[in-house]
């Protein structure tokens, strides 16, 4: 059994294809805390996508400081993923502690399935099953929209979601019809409004957009807000999607308990790895469609063990800085073969974009 014996970080900020607006605000760059988890033979690898350069130094440090108590230990990440929470119930382990937290679980079983050599699939009993994919696009124009649209398309890529919530309800309808033109009848279309409404301005929304047959609407109130959600779901035909925001299995159960959502989404860093296949475990139980969010590394050899698996999310924020980097064919992706989680820096890109 490998012994965990250090953890290092490197922060890059590195680019986007676009700036990534949504109702929440925008994302201009890619500002990722990069873990390396050093074992006897080898080393587990993930990072943390942080939406806020005001954000960097606490994760760090969080990171560096959780990661110096694993020292010497064993790598068991589910046992560590239970006594770090355990330690840190009441300081909580959520917001920069639970990303710390997930961060370091990522890393631990990228670095368990490097020890016994095989893929993370493998690891966890799945099958390299492909998983279709969908473009993931910020609020942009609706030229912008179908142009980059068109070019996912290329790639077979058949289902699209935009963030919505223009001021204008027009323009997300423009926006929904330029998809449709692109994704084809057949196609989905989903839209994301990033908590935007309180529930009476969503059900208002909505109540104008059934026509456009969309197969999502995701986060239309505070994340947190299941009765609000609940409401929304209630006034509508279209489905609710919900849950990049969760950090546990129990909160899951919470969602789907209070009938707050059809489809549900994980982030695996959010909720890390060993939380995730809890998570499918309630998803699977409410037989409750599960998507992600971010992350497609580990997310890819996730999904191959998570019944309900839906969509993974194609918004690219880490290819330039990884030498293998996961790749859309025929409008999916597949966990690779590599041992681990196929997670290779390139570290010409790392020193380029070092902040
Ligand atoms: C999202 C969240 C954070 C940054 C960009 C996009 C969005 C998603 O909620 O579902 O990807
Ligand atoms: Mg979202």
């Amino acid at each position: 059994m490998e012994t965990i014996r250090s953890i290092s970080t490197h922060v890059v900020k590195a680019p986007l294809a676009r700036p990534h607006r949504t109702a929440s605000g925008t994302i201009d760059d890619a500002l990722l805390v990069l873990i390396d988890i050093e074992c006897d033979e080898v080393v587990g690898r993930s990072y943390i996508f942080v939406y806020s350069p005001v954000a960097i130094a606490s994760t760090v440090s969080l990171v560096k400081e959780i990661g110096a108590l694993l020292i010497g230990q064993s790598l068991e990440p589910s046992r560590v993923y239970d006594e770090l929470r355990a330690q840190f119930r009441i300081l909580g382990t959520t917001g920069m502690v639970g990303y710390a937290l997930g961060g370091i679980d990522m890393a631990l079983w990228d670095a368990l399935a490097l020890s016994f050599d095989v893929p993370l699939w493998r690891l966890l009993g799945g099958a390299p099953t492909p998983i279709r994919v969908y473009e993931s696009m910020g609020m942009m124009s609706p030229g912008d929209t179908f142009a980059e649209a068109q070019a996912a398309e290329s790639a077979g890529v058949t289902a699209f979601k935009v963030k919505a919530g223009h001021g204008d309800p027009s323009q997300d309808r423009a926006v929904a019809e330029v998809l449709r033109e692109v994704a084809g009848p057949s196609g989905d279309v989903m839209f994301d409004y990033n908590q935007a409404f309180t529930p009476q301005e969503a059900c208002r929304r909505l109540a104008g957009l059934a026509d456009l047959d969309l197969a999502w609407i995701e986060e239309p109130v505070a994340a947190d807000d299941l009765t609000g959600h609940a409401q929304v779901r209630a006034s509508t035909t279209i489905p609710v999607q919900t849950g990049e925001n969760l950090w546990t299995a129990a909160q899951l159960e919470r969602v789907l308990r209070a009938g707050a959502a059809d489809l549900v989404m994980l982030d695996a860093c959010r909720i890390g790895l060993t939380g995730w296949l809890r998570a499918a475990a309630v998803a699977d139980a409410h037989a409750t469609p599960l998507s992600t969010h971010f992350y497609p590394e580990i997310s890819t050899h996730a999904m191959c063990v998570t019944p309900t698996a839906h969509y993974v999310e194609w918004l690219d924020v880490s290819s330039s800085i990884l030498l293998d980097p996961v790749e859309v064919h025929d409008g999916a992706v597949s966990p690779g073969d590599q041992p681990g989680a196929g997670i290779t820096w390139d570290q010409k890109a790392i020193e380029r974009y070092a902040i």
